[in-house]
């Protein structure tokens, strides 16, 4: 099992889209086990794009990012980060595969509705910083039985 985080960016809540980007990833089979809607700070935004910090797109993506609130979300599943990274599809929503997210709901490289660990690694990093450890839920959803072969949670 992995847990990853994605968040729904200002866009997609300023636009209405929570509900039908959530259904993506609940229809799927993923179980979502940690929720806020959260008004971002500078600091976070910061440590949280850390790796394009000297990338020319960084000032603009900051503004972005805390211009309006974002949906956090923790999504768990087995590759939960490799198959919402997929889910969501390529960074910019004129290249983005039709059927992902991105590419179905999107026309822009910037404002591109959704936000997903690119890596285990990064997950870990990215949940710590966005949720403390009582926030996230440890529930498992009794359908996974039907989602799910036990050959698949291995
Ligand atoms: P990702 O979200 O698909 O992992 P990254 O390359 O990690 O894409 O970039 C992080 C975020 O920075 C993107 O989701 C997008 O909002 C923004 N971004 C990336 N590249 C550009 C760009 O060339 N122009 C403007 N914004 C960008
Ligand atoms: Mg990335």
């Amino acid at each position: 099992m992995q847990t990853t985080l994605i968040f729904l960016k200002p866009d997609a809540v300023q636009r209405g889209l929570m509900g039908k980007i959530l259904q993506r990833f609940e229809e799927k089979g993923l179980s979502f086990v940690g929720m806020k809607l959260v008004q971002v700070s500078e600091d976070l935004a910061k440590q949280h794009y850390a790796e394009h910090a000297e990338r020319p797109f960084f000032p603009g993506l900051l503004k972005f990012i805390t211009s309006s609130p974002v949906l956090a979300c923790a999504i768990q599943g087995p590759n939960a980060v490799a198959v919402c990274r997929t889910l969501i599809g390529a960074t910019n929503g004129q290249k983005a595969d039709p059927g992902t997210i991105r590419g179905d709901l999107g026309m822009s490289g910037a404002n591109n509705l959704v936000h997903g660990s690119d890596s285990p690694e990064s997950a870990e990093r990215e949940l710590a910083l966005w949720f403390t450890e009582g926030e996230l839920t440890g529930f498992i959803k009794t359908a996974n039985q039907w989602i799910y072969d036990p050959s698949d949670l291995d």
